[in-house]
């Protein structure tokens, strides 16, 4: 047992337990949107840094110390670990994630392997105990992976899409392959998951950020069960978190899930989820985050307080925003977000006998 956090926020919303304020971090925090961290990236490339733990370090920390959140998350990417099973890509730097060999064919899948984490991503393991020496113990670290329908739709795209229609195309085309490819992502990433727990992650969450494109049955299929058998895999070591992007068709299959929490997208108000879900979840969420882009001070506020309003009162609540902070938001935004739920949202929580660890 590692010895308790200073701010433990985090944690506690994910069990549901009383706090002092509702704990606030934000998908995608680490990125772009931070000068420092374009400063950092003037001279390497992305993967450089998710590659040298030292430099993985630092831009997990940047958004901690700039915008003030109450959780780090690990500065790596959902694809890093497609590289060691064989499915080579890169980023370039306006097309964002380009793959080599896009797969075509059921035979591309089957020289497809289940590597072992420490060979494949060991720097992410070096990363995890490096951010953990240097947050000694002051705010919890959450670990993450891909979803697997998320990153076979990748591998077989070959790119980013609009609607990932190729990779739909071929999951209708070929089943029995695609099931086959989308089961050695959830292999894959269930060992990789356990890695990150082992090297001392204290929350990990599963993006699914493509799920939304699926039909219900397809995603009950490819999508949730799949991600079903990874929470099982990893068990009670540490709480999770669903985030489903563009899920609002699927919410009755999702009241199924054994995570511990749900990430909620800006298309469903907390408070639609918060009746439906009732106490089984903490909920994660929602301010869309085209608010934060442009918007005015007092607009960027009210969005908050709305967010709040919606999700009511009690514990339960991790505030952050719909999906990925977008790379063109001003930092002093998101900072104004982080400040607004500081100061707002202690009125959510009137009963709680916990300390604010500020
Ligand atoms: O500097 C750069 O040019 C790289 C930009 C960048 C960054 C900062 C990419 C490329 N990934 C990341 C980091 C990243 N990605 C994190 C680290 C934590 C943080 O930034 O706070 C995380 C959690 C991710 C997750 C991720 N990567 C997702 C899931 C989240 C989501 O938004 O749905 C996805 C889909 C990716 C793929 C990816 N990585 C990068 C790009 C440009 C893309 C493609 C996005 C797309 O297809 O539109």
């Amino acid at each position: 047992m590692s010895p308790p956090l200073t701010n433990d926020l985090l944690l506690r919303a994910l069990e549901r337990q009383s706090v002092p304020r509702t704990p606030v971090w934000m998908m995608r925090q680490a990125g772009r949107c931070l000068p420092s961290y374009r400063k950092l990236r003037a001279d390497r490339s992305f993967l450089q840094l998710c590659k040298n733990p030292e430099l993985a370090t630092e831009v997990t920390l940047l958004p901690v110390q700039e915008l003030r959140v109450d959780a780090a998350i690990l500065f790596a990417d959902i694809l890093l670990p497609l590289e060691g099973m064989g499915i080579g890509f890169h980023f370039d730097e306006t097309q964002g994630p380009v793959f080599e060999r896009p797969i075509q064919t059921a035979r591309d899948i089957q020289s497809i392997r289940v590597p072992d984490p420490t060979e494949a991503t060991g720097y992410v393991g070096d990363a995890i105990r490096s951010i953990q020496a240097t947050l000694a113990g002051s705010l919890p670290l959450i670990g993450f992976c891909g979803a697997p329908f998320t990153l076979a739709a990748y591998a077989i795209e070959g790119k980013t899409s609009r609607s990932f229609d190729r990779a739909r195309a071929f999951m209708h085309a070929q089943p029995d392959a695609f099931s086959q490819l989308v089961d050695k992502m959830c292999r894959t990433m269930g060992l990789y998951l356990e890695s990150q727990i082992e090297a001392g992650v204290h929350a990990v969450q599963i993006f699914d950020s493509w799920a939304g494109w699926l039909t219900p049955d397809d995603f009950r299929r490819y999508a949730f069960e799949p991600v079903e058998q990874i929470l099982e895999k990893i068990g009670s070591r540490t709480p999770s978190i669903y985030f489903a992007h563009g899920a609002s068709p699927y919410l009755d299959i999702l009241q199924k899930s054994s995570a511990t929490a749900l990430g909620i997208d800006w298309r469903i108000s907390l408070n639609h989820a918060r009746n439906l879900f009732g106490d089984r979840y903490a909920l994660q969420g929602n301010l869309d985050p085209a608010r934060l882009v442009g918007a005015s001070p007092e607009s960027i506020r009210e969005g908050v307080r709305q967010t709040l309003t919606d999700y009511g009162p009690g514990p339960g609540h991790i505030f952050n925003l719909g999906h990925g902070i977008h790379p063109t938001t001003p930092a002093e935004n998101a900072r104004i977000a982080v400040e607004a739920v500081r100061e707002f949202s202690p009125a959510f929580h009137l009963s709680s006998p916990v300390e604010d660890p500020r």
